[in-house]
């Protein structure tokens, strides 16, 4: 037998994911001033791009019959964590799919270096393993690892010797869903779930309710999908469906940030809450129809009260989404009772003074429960006292955008989604226009550029659903996703469809039927 090398990755507490080798002298120094750019090159494909990628010629083997993943002398997380034992055991599959456990041939044990073992040395304290992620959690390098193994000319599996700093440019970097429009089965969201890890998305932002329909199914007032949604049994979420996603989004990273919308996007939550919603007036008659939460009552806010102290339970992120978007006031408008409330409270027609009341008592409500929240852009606009780490969500004006400005100048943190409507498909590769976007383009100071903490990309579900959801979001949400991770200054549109077009091909090997950029083919089509 040759030599064999060991490659040792080491996982630097903190967020940096370092990988450093060990028993190989040829190490390249870093260079100053290199342009972060990899072509994809014959050796593996990295989407997103690392803070720092140095490559080298020196090619080792991998075997699936002697590759393990252990962890490393040292490191503080042992066999008895789940979380990362789970991991070890999806990175080696991925990297050796179905050619795994070969017994190596005779030409193979006389051939090149052999890699066998990667190490992996945690040195945050051990019950991040059973914690859930938050905004400022670690990273895991073990993904990078896996793109980096290509096949040689023979098929053999091989990586090449390579020092890897690694570390997100914003610490948000999310996924909506929305699972009102359309039900998304669970193997679907678990599919995306899978996805997002592989392009390093952190955040699965659940829009679960809306207007069309309520499939989260509350153990406190059960009969909001028991009547709200498409179908009581087959298109609810249940206690146990959620969990199952909680715990499939911790296993890798994602934390689960749930939104439940008020006081507009409503209209299933009227269907088994009476008296929730605003009775719509035609003249002096309630017409039949409702608008948004109605505002004026005691039992909105006891309502509000249980149903929010259970959804803080039920989800474990220190996060959760109010919504507060696109209240429209015809409703309000037109009935009487509301009129005579806007006039004792003196204001006069300003309905949306009305909706910062409503809105200000709910975060008050949702402040008992000890989560923080995360409200769209208006709730922001109407001057609705904030509490100082709310998360405000910038959703109009497309690009470069204006508002984040304001947002950040009254010293809030925001993330943006404007320019990243994925539910918006035109003909050719809109992907290039999602990737060209730079969230900190807009005036500010150096400080209010700090207060942006990341973006979403939306994919709103009005003409998605399980059979066309997967290759709609991917390849396009890679885009953002290597906007959100990698430098700035990595922005090269024919280096990233290099590498997109190789990545987008790891994943249909990994089964996500993502769609094709262009004119090409994959080694491996999806099967
Ligand atoms: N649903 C909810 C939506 C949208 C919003 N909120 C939406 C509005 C305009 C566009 C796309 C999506 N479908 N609840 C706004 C945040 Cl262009």
């Amino acid at each position: 037998m040759s030599t064999t090398l060991k490659f040792t990755v080491l996982l630097l507490a903190l967020g940096f994911c370092q990988g450093l080798q060990h028993n190989y002298d040829n190490y390249i120094e870093e260079e100053e001033g290199v342009e972060p750019v990899s072509q994809a090159s014959k050796y593996g494909s990295l989407w997103p791009l690392p803070q720092k990628v140095q490559t080298s010629e020196v090619s080792l083997k991998l075997s699936g019959f002697s590759f393990k993943i252990v962890d490393a002398k040292g490191s503080s997380a042992g066999p008895s964590c789940s979380l990362l034992q789970n991991a070890y055991r999806r990175y080696y599959e991925y990297v050796f799919g179905g050619a795994k456990k070969q017994k190596p041939s005779k030409t193979w044990r006389t051939g090149p270096s052999e890699l066998t073992e990667l190490q992996v040395w945690i040195t945050s304290p051990d019950s991040e393993c059973d914690g859930f992620p938050s905004v400022t959690s670690d990273e895991s390098c073990l993904e990078t690892f896996s793109q980096l193994v290509y096949e040689d000319e023979y098929g053999a599996k091989s990586i090449n010797s390579t020092a890897i700093i690694d570390f997100p440019r914003f610490a948000h970097r999310g996924i909506l869903l929305d699972t009102s429009r359309h039900f998304l089965p669970i193997k679907v969201i678990l599919a995306n779930l899978e996805t997002m890890a592989m392009n390093k998305f952190n955040v699965f932002h659940w829009h679960i309710v809306d207007d069309p329909s309520f499939p989260y199914l509350s153990r406190t007032f059960p009969q909001l999908s028991q009547q709200g949604s498409y179908h009581p049994y087959t298109h609810v979420y249940t206690p146990a469906d959620v969990k199952m996603v909680i715990e499939f989004a911790r296993l890798r990273g994602i934390r689960v940030i749930p939104e439940f919308d008020t006081p507009g996007h409503t209209q299933s939550w009227g269907k088994g809450q009476p008296d929730l919603l605003t009775p719509c007036y035609s003249g002096a008659e309630p017409s039949g129809s409702f608008g948004p939460v109605n505002p004026i009552l005691n039992t909105t806010y006891e309502f509000m009260e249980q149903f929010f102290k259970e959804v803080s339970s039920v989800f474990p992120d220190a996060y959760v989404h109010l919504g507060g978007d696109e209240v429209d006031f015809n409703c309000w408008k037109s009935n009487p009772d509301i009129k005579k409330f806007m006039d004792q409270q003196g204001f006069g027609q300003d309905y949306s003074k009305l909706e910062s009341f409503y809105i200000q008592k709910l975060l008050d409500i949702v402040t008992t429960t000890k989560k923080g929240y995360m409200i769209w852009q208006e709730v922001f606009d109407n001057g609705v006292k904030l509490k100082p780490d709310t998360v405000v969500h910038v959703w109009i004006g497309g690009g470069s955008n204006e508002e984040m400005g304001k947002v950040t100048a009254a010293g809030y943190t925001t993330i943006l989604s404007a320019p990243w409507y994925l539910d918006y498909i035109s003909y050719g590769q809109d992907w290039q226009r999602y990737y060209k976007v730079e969230p900190l383009n807009f005036n500010g100071t150096e400080a209010q550029k700090k207060l942006v903490i990341g973006g979403e990309a939306c994919l709103w579900g009005e003409y998605v659903d399980g059979t066309n959801l997967t290759p709609r979001l991917w390849p396009r949400a890679s885009a953002v996703a290597e906007r959100l991770w990698s430098a700035k200054e990595v922005t090269d549109i024919n280096d990233a469809f290099n590498r997109l077009s190789v990545h987008r091909c790891r994943m249909v090997e990994r089964g996500i039927p993502a769609e094709p950029l262009f004119s090409s083919y994959c080694p491996r089509e999806y099967k």
